[in-house]
């Protein structure tokens, strides 16, 4: 089959092959045939060296498809099935899926990059946070397929995978902000419009985007948001709004120390700042312990929305068909996965905010 393929950081191109395999699908395992796959901002750090992949790997972690084949002790898929691909597919028994919280378990990503999931030319590849959607098929844990109706199309059902997810869910899981508040939302890509769409659905009372670039803040009032600024406007716009203070809450969807950093000054005392984009391992932020305590902000990471996702996709999907979240208006390109690598280059350009790759 064909795949899109990382052979190193150096190369910052993905090569098209067609001699890509699967392994498995072994026991509890699911194989997936790709219809649609999101291309998000963080297969572009993947592809940089900005989030971890051993080489050779396969990018694409925001996924839709149809089961291909199910392997032994799956018994409530079968081939045919529309699924949503979870990237951070829970175990049920370590510590954070005992506490309740799905949303950090690891032990499958480990496992995927432990052990290979594809094969390239007849040699081991893995798949991206026990992904590899930018091929045409790909083997995940049962809990890694979340069964959806055959009437959602491929493309909106790969967008609710990732971007969806993490941006709604950073509002209405992680923040759970409450009716009237005042909302920053930095960075406006699709994880950042989705967490916008989230701050509208929860009933805020002011919405600001935050982007570098200008079409993206216009593209932001269509999604709810209430004023648009750059990011050196940021401060004086929150103040005069909030009467002086601040937002109660500031999302980070970029991933910079510079913009984490600018969510936090957005926000008032005692407000929340919400940490969504996924910034590089080799870089660092700074706080004074005086602001970390007198300052009486939250800090709160938000993976994957805090979702679990075997609940949150349906959410999602039937907030949808009521007409609550426009998932249709967020796809602003359909490309191929020959295109990909043009896809990747134009993240955070024009008025992209996702691409997604059909698969027919
Ligand atoms: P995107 O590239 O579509 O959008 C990023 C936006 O940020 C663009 O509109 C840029 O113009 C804008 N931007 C860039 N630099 C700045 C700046 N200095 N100030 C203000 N705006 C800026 O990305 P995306 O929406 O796909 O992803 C956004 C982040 O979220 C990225 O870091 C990604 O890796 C992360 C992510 N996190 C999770 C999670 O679980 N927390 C999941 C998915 C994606
Ligand atoms: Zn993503």
């Amino acid at each position: 089959m064909r795949g899109a393929v990382l052979n190193s950081i150096e190369d910052a191109r993905l090569v098209i092959r067609d001699d890509v395999a699967v392994v498995g699908p072994g026991a509890d395992e699911v194989l997936i045939g790709i219809r649609a796959a999101g291309v998000c901002h963080s297969d572009l750090s993947a592809r940089t060296g900005g989030l971890p992949l051993p080489m050779p790997g396969i990018l694409g972690h925001e996924a839709s498809g149809e089961v291909v084949a199910v392997g032994d002790g799956v018994t409530d898929l079968a081939p045919g099935d529309h699924v949503i691909a979870s990237w951070l597919p829970p175990c049920g028994t370590c510590a954070p899926c005992r506490h309740g919280q799905p949303y950090l378990c690891f032990t499958h990503m480990v496992a995927s990059y432990a052990s290979p999931r594809f094969l390239v030319g007849g040699a081991p590849a893995y798949g991206m946070a026990g992904c590899g959607a930018f091929a045409e098929q790909m083997v995940v844990p049962r809990s890694g397929a979340v069964k959806i109706a055959a009437d959602v199309p491929f493309e909106i059902a790969a967008l609710v995978g990732c971007g969806v997810m993490t941006g709604v869910g950073a509002v209405i899981n992680t923040a759970r902000i409450e009716p009237g508040s005042t909302v920053a939302v930095v960075g406006c890509g699709g994880v950042g419009i989705s967490a916008i769409q989230g701050a509208r659905l929860a009933g805020a009372a002011a919405i600001v985007a935050v982007d570098i670039n200008e079409a993206k803040r216009e593209l932001a009032r269509r999604f709810g948001a209430t004023h648009a600024v750059h990011p050196d406007g940021l401060a004086a716009l929150g103040r005069e709004i909030t009467g002086g203070d601040g937002v109660d809450y500031a999302f980070e969807v970029v991933g910079l120390p510079q913009t984490i950093r600018a969510a936090w000054k957005a926000a008032r005392r005692g407000g929340t700042v919400v940490i969504v984009g996924a910034g590089r391992a080799d870089q660092t932020v700074e706080f004074t312990p005086s602001e970390l305590l007198f300052d009486g902000k939250r800090l709160l990471p938000s993976l994957y929305g805090s979702a679990d996702v075997r609940r949150d996709y349906h959410r999602l999907l039937d907030l949808w068909r009521a007409g609550r979240l426009d998932l249709a208006g967020m796809i602003t390109q359909r490309v191929t996965l020959e295109q990909v690598n043009e896809a990747l280059d134009a993240l955070g350009q024009g008025d992209v905010i996702r691409q997604v790759i059909d698969f027919g």
